[in-house]
């Protein structure tokens, strides 16, 4: 037997609480933990007893990889026709000040800036602008790919999808169709929030509902395309909203497996509708990694987004079942900075990145984004990433 399994065994029948015990018991036979057991894991166990198991089953998954890979951001607009209590962008469309709308051009332009620059990732991600349609976006994405064919375009939330289908009057198959065709890859997690009514009838009641977003990923699954899930946390929602969110998704991956990596995001509260609700706190976050961990258990991957963690934070999530820490990021992800996220101007080099997982006792791996692993750079020399252009 491992060492790992005895020590992980012996953690488990130190804990005084039975019924946590049992729960520990089936997460080391790889058994699936229901609904109860999850919210019993939020309202009685301690960070010590979860984090030891979430690292247990992180390691057992992917020993001490730490995936990352480099990417770019592109934020067509803040211009939002939705009113998300938590979202600063709403905020100023509400109030109609600072909007941005960037012509295709200026999108192209982005994309030549990285021309020669060994990215791997586009991720295009913004608010749903009212004159910003689905025609818009296939020419977008053509002309991308005929700029630059093996650039991997993780591009638009459900919410934009579900708005940009309705309005060009097409099925979620067939508007997909025509994304996927014109070059769209894969889809981002956002816009999943927290899927329970009765706290999304309080944070964003007028965008897609939870049906609605999980059916435009279950589409994007049929036609081979990968995608990921995000959950916002620690704002007005409760345990039994946590679980029920992540048992829905637990759910659909079940059924295609198309999802990648769960992305539980933390709520931050400058400058929005929901300043007055108290952010959580370092335990409170690691333990919902943790929890997220041993919930998700047909989830690969689990990352924490550093731009809106803080560094620091997401370094720790390493030995809290987190084994992707995104990307390598300039500073054009506005949605976080302006919501008061840790990283005001979020970038870090890859010899950056690849210090900060090799402090956590990490093995950094840098990955595309279906994960297959580009470069292992656990025997690389720091200096030398330092003298090379292409790590900087
Ligand atoms: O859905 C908005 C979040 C999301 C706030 O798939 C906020 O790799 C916290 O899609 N506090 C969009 N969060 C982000 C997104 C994403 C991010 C990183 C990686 C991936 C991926 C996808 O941003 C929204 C919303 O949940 N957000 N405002 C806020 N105040
Ligand atoms: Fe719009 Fe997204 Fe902000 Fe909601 S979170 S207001 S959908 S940009």
């Amino acid at each position: 037997m491992s060492s790992e399994k005895i020590a992980i065994e012996e953690i488990i029948s130190a804990e005084k609480n039975p019924s946590l015990q049992s729960i520990g018991i089936k997460i080391l036979n790889k058994e699936r933990i229901n609904e109860n057991e999850g919210i019993m894991l939020f309202e009685k166990a301690g960070l010590p007893y979860v984090g030891a198991l979430a690292n247990f089953v992180r390691e057992r998954l992917h020993g001490n990889k730490t995936y990352f890979n480099r990417n770019f951001h592109i934020e067509p607009t803040n211009v939002c026709v939705f009113s998300c209590a938590f979202c600063a962008y709403s905020k100023l469309y509400a109030h109609r000040e600072e909007g941005w709308e960037l012509s295709t051009e200026q999108m192209m332009d982005i994309i030549r800036s990285y021309d020669g620059k060994p990215v791997t990732e586009v991720h295009i991600v913004g608010g749903v602008h009212p004159k910003l349609n689905l025609a818009f976006f296939i020419d977008l994405m053509k002309q991308i790919k005929a700029h630059r064919p093996d650039l991997h375009i993780k591009g638009y939330t459900a919410v934009e999808l579900d708005y940009m289908f309705r309005k060009a009057k097409v099925t979620n198959e067939e508007g997909m169709k025509m994304l996927h065709e014109a070059g769209l890859d894969s889809l981002p997690g956002g816009g999943a929030e927290i899927f329970h009514p009765d706290i999304r009838q309080q944070i964003c009641a007028d965008k897609v509902d939870a049906t609605g977003w999980l059916a435009i990923h279950e589409t994007a699954h049929k036609l081979g395309m990968h995608s990921n899930a995000t959950m916002l946390y620690g704002h007005i929602e409760k345990p039994v909203h946590l679980i029920d969110h992540m048992e829905r998704l637990r759910n659909l991956q079940d059924k295609t497996g198309g999802f990648n990596t769960f992305i539980p995001l933390k709520f931050r509260n400058k400058d929005n509708d929901m300043s007055h609700v108290p952010e959580t706190t370092l335990v409170e976050d690691m333990k919902l990694y943790a929890i997220a961990r041993l919930y998700m258990d047909n989830f690969p991957h689990l990352k924490a987004y550093w731009p809106m963690l803080g560094r620091q934070s997401a370094q720790l999530s390493l030995s809290f079942g987190v084994n992707d820490l995104d990307g390598t990021i300039d500073d054009s992800t506005k949605i976080y900075s302006m919501a008061g996220s840790e990283e005001q101007h979020p970038s870090l080099s890859t010899a950056q990145l690849v210090t900060l997982i090799k402090q956590a006792k990490r093995e950094p791996v840098e990955r595309d984004t279906l994960y297959k692993e580009i470069k292992n750079y656990a025997s690389m020399d720091e200096a030398e990433m330092e003298a090379d252009p292409l790590y900087n």
